[in-house]
């Protein structure tokens, strides 16, 4: 089998209601480049990456775009390959932001193909640990809640059957940041996991202060309190609390990864894999914190994350987005215990949907 072509398209999908969080004042499109490789055989591998209100998504896609030669007639058998040559051409721009954001989308239908091809999903292919990944709702309890609101919006996430959520804490009244994160508390009862993201917007001094008035409340974890550099801050921040800290999602490849398990950054590691690169690298991510024995979650991607964390040894939560489902087929499915099921679909187990494509496309 050869690839024939990539081929990509981009999709505009709607927030609504837009959403606020800490870093970010308003956030209403979740803007796709999706990715399809085309090959000799009929088989098609699907991957997207995607940028926050459309910003520069158009930077993303000429990247994607300058990337096809290095996919045009490979035997996707031999995608491990892949890499070794992004390597050296994106050397001069740097192995951080839109070139690796470029290589993901490649890497993340190549795997794709890659699974078709054997007639086993991602997680199948690899070899996964676990038949399903516990998850948490991530699409709602924002900044632009009430605490009614919070209040009804966790209550619904139970409803559908989420053992676990994350809630945002943003630039207001220590009190007041606290006081929000209970109300979820009281509405979601003890035996719920409860996440909480600040967004990077603390400082040391701050997050640790606010994150002893939350102790409490029995966190899951306190996310992305600092600035993503300040890995001896964030290594500060986790010692001087109890709450599991959590982080990761900023850093780019397996050696900002790396980089983070050597400072001691986190108690907990949440790669994305777009700022990975791609299922390859997300996965070496995936192993190094399998050695230094810190769980890795997920950021984002769930439709993709899902096959990956069912496949490490040390996989942890699944971060359930809800932003890109409309793009797909199919759903992400919770058992009774609130975790999210690998499907036993081939690749991703996810494709998008062709009626959805064109209903988005630009
Ligand atoms: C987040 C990331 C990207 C956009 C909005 C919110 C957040 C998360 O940090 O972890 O989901
Ligand atoms: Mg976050």
């Amino acid at each position: 089998m050869k690839i024939t072509r990539l081929r990509t398209q981009v999709v505009h999908l709607p927030i609504d209601p837009p959403i606020i969080t800490a870093i970010f004042p308003t956030i209403s499109t979740a803007d796709c480049v999706l990715v399809f490789l085309e090959t000799d055989q009929g088989l098609v591998g699907e991957g997207l990456v995607f940028s926050i209100n459309n910003q520069r998504l158009t930077v993303i896609h000429d990247m994607i775009r300058t990337l096809e030669p290095m996919v045009l007639g490979m035997d996707p058998r031999i995608g491990g390959s892949l890499n070794a040559r992004a390597w050296r051409e994106l050397n001069f721009l740097g192995y951080q932001g839109v070139s690796i954001v470029g290589l993901a989308a490649v890497d993340n239908a190549l795997w794709d193909l890659r699974g078709k091809a054997a007639g086993l999903n991602v997680a199948h292919l690899i070899g996964a640990c676990r038949p399903s990944v516990p998850t948490y709702a991530s699409g709602g309890l924002w900044l632009s809640s009430s605490i009614d609101e919070l209040q009804r919006e966790a209550e619904g996430f139970l409803k559908r059957g989420f053992k676990a959520m994350k809630t945002r804490v943003g630039p207001t009244e220590p009190e007041k940041m606290v006081a929000r994160v209970r109300a979820v508390r009281e509405a979601i009862g003890p035996d719920i996991g409860l996440m909480v993201d600040a967004n990077q917007q603390m400082s040391v001094k701050q997050a640790i202060r606010i994150g002893r008035m939350m102790e409490e409340l029995n966190l899951t974890w306190f996310e992305e309190p600092v600035i993503c550099h300040d890995h001896a801050g964030e290594a500060a921040i986790r010692a001087a609390l109890d709450t599991p800290l959590a982080s990761g999602e900023t850093v780019y490849t397996h050696r900002g990864i790396l980089g983070m398990l050597q400072a001691g950054a986190a108690d907990i590691l949440m790669p994305d894999l777009q700022r990975m690169g791609g299922p390859t690298e997300f996965l070496k991510a995936g192993h190094l914190c399998e050695a230094y024995n810190i769980p890795c979650a997920s950021h984002l991607f769930p439709e993709m994350s899902l096959a990956l964390l069912a496949a490490l040894p040390g996989g942890h939560y699944l971060e359930h987005m809800p932003w890109f489902e409309n793009i797909y087929a199919e759903r992400i499915e919770l058992d009774q215990q609130g975790r999210a099921i690998v499907p036993d679909r081939p690749g991703w187990g996810f494709s998008f949907d062709p009626a959805a494509v064109k209903r988005f496309a630009a």
